[in-house]
């Protein structure tokens, strides 16, 4: 692949940084796993319309590749490398926000992680891809009380229980056009699945963009018990698996818009006056650093004037922090709402 592979027309953060001088120091290396420049850009030069453009293949990505990811994390997080990214998982205590279930439809927080060792999904083979997720299967089982479940592994579910899964929104599908790009789709179905508590408010992705997408959700705005049951979940699932860190980059992932606490936690919540004054919105999630997302998540559109609104900052801003300025910015947009 040359430089002018990148589409003139691609806006991408990728192509943003990377020069001539970057891509000659760049275009030969490869992580110890193989990974190279080429298949790490691939997403980012198939589709122009790209934000980011660009996936790590494995923990090694972020170090071999840093000439490229460094200026595109320093951009998107606002976060220059002489930090250090801190965690802090403490328990919360905030009132409902919403009570009476005016406006917030549901609260869902998620983290991702990535299980040291193991190259990332758009570069792991389909055996290593085997072996994590029978690792993982063994740490779930150790889940205790409210978080026990079920797995349920694609390759073993017949079409009607996959049909009943999708229609409670329990499973995911095949990755979107970049995430097929950049590799993350190969052996689809192959070794993935979904773990289910059985009170349907914890759920665990296996091998979707990252190896786990550890979820907590409940149909209330109550922020605190699902943050505090993710705690827990990941107080438990730390003691089985050791997870791809770095002490500058935090929680390392697939998509580097999501490293640090990798965390997005948001809510879906009806907003019918604001959606007739949209910049008001926008300028209400641009004061608390919040990103709108369409009722069906990332690039979908608005339905019903439901908006998926969620923390944009996932690096250099502790777990504990977004939480607190997710709960700010709801405030205040309900204000709003009200007052119109
Ligand atoms: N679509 C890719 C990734 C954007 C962030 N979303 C993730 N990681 N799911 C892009 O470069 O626009």
């Amino acid at each position: 692949m040359s430089l002018s592979a990148f589409p003139q027309e691609s806006g991408s953060l990728v192509k943003k940084h990377l020069s001539r001088e970057i891509y000659k120091a760049l275009e030969h290396k490869q992580t110890c796993s193989g990974f190279t420049l080429a298949k790490a850009i691939n997403s980012g030069v198939k589709n122009p319309d790209s934000a980011i453009g660009i996936y790590a293949g494995d923990a090694q990505s972020y170090d071999t590749f840093s000439q490229l990811f460094d200026p595109v994390i320093s951009e998107y997080h606002g976060f220059s490398k002489g930090k250090k990214h801190k965690s802090d998982i403490t328990k919360l205590d905030l009132p409902s926000l919403d009570p009476e279930g005016k406006f917030i439809r549901s609260t869902r927080i998620r983290v991702a992680r990535n299980l040291n060792g193991f190259c990332f999904p758009c570069h792991i083979s389909l055996p290593r891809r085997k072996e994590l997720e029978n690792k993982i299967i063994t740490a779930l089982s150790f889940l205790k009380k409210d978080l026990k479940g079920n797995y349920f592994s694609f390759e073993q579910m017949d079409k009607k229980k996959i049909q009943q899964l999708e229609k409670k929104n329990l499973i995911f599908k095949k990755g979107d056009r970049f995430q097929d790009a950049a590799g993350i789709n190969s052996d689809f179905p192959g070794c993935r699945g979904v773990f289910c508590s059985f009170n349907k408010k914890f759920m665990v992705w296996v091998n979707e963009e990252d190896h786990l997408r550890i979820i907590s959700l409940e149909k209330t705005s109550d922020i605190s018990s699902v943050y505090n049951r993710l705690c827990r979940a990941l107080m438990s699932l730390n003691r089985g698996l050791e997870f791809a860190r770095d002490e500058t980059y935090g929680y390392l992932t697939s998509c580097p818009t999501n490293i640090g606490t990798s965390m997005r936690a948001g809510v879906h919540i009806q907003l019918e006056k604001l959606e007739q004054e949209k910049d008001l919105l926008g300028n209400l999630c641009l004061e608390y650093n919040l990103q709108i997302r369409g009722t069906l998540g990332e690039k979908t559109k608005i339905k019903n004037a439901v908006f998926d609104i969620s923390n944009r900052q996932r690096l250099g801003v502790t777990e504990h922090g977004i939480i607190s300025n997710l709960y700010q910015g709801l405030m205040a947009i309900i204000k709003a709402e009200k007052n119109l």
